[in-house]
């Protein structure tokens, strides 16, 4: 199934400098960006987006470290684009995160863990509302032809 989902680099991210290597490693892979901006998030939408964790002993912590800084949000397009990148992002703790992960390479913390990345279909669809509007989201013809077979790209529906 094609599948859009989203992902957030953390304040950490940007200052450490490792939008770009985060980045390449979608773009590598073969998944789409179809939309990206540079934010600095507020306590309202980071409330409407971890709205799950509220009452956790890490909540408020959470919410503070991710208003420290801009942060990148976009949307990444891909066949079963969800999985795929959940699996690229690694454990939850970057301590534990396998190595070849995101977290697993460069995050050595449980909350200062680089990239967010929605968890199924129904998070992804709340979560790229919440952050973006319908016409933020690209439409376009990128490497599909090559990334994928045939049979798979007719499955797509963009054979
Ligand atoms: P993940 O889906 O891997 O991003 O992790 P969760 O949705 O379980 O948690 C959301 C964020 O809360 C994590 F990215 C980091 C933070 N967190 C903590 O700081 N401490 C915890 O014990 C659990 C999560």
């Amino acid at each position: 199934m094609l599948q859009k989902t989203l992902i957030i680099l953390k304040p950490d991210a940007v200052k450490r400098g490792l939008v770009g290597k985060i980045l390449a490693r979608f773009e590598e892979k073969g998944i789409k960006i179809v939309a990206m901006k540079m934010v600095q998030l507020n306590r309202e939408i980071l409330e409407k987006h971890y709205a799950e964790h509220k009452g956790k002993p890490f909540y408020e912590s959470l919410v503070s470290f991710m208003q420290s800084g801009p942060v990148v949000l976009a949307v990444l397009e891909g066949f079963n684009a969800i999985e795929v990148v959940r699996k690229m992002v690694g454990a939850t703790n970057g301590r534990e995160a396998e190595p070849g992960t995101i977290r697993g390479d460069y995050s050595m913390s449980q909350q200062n863990n680089l990239i967010h990345a929605s968890a199924d279909t129904s998070v992804a669809e709340r979560e790229i509302k919440l952050f973006f509007k319908e016409d933020e989201l690209l439409d376009y013809k990128a490497s599909e032809r090559i990334v994928y077979a045939k049979d798979e790209l007719e499955k797509l529906g963009g054979g």
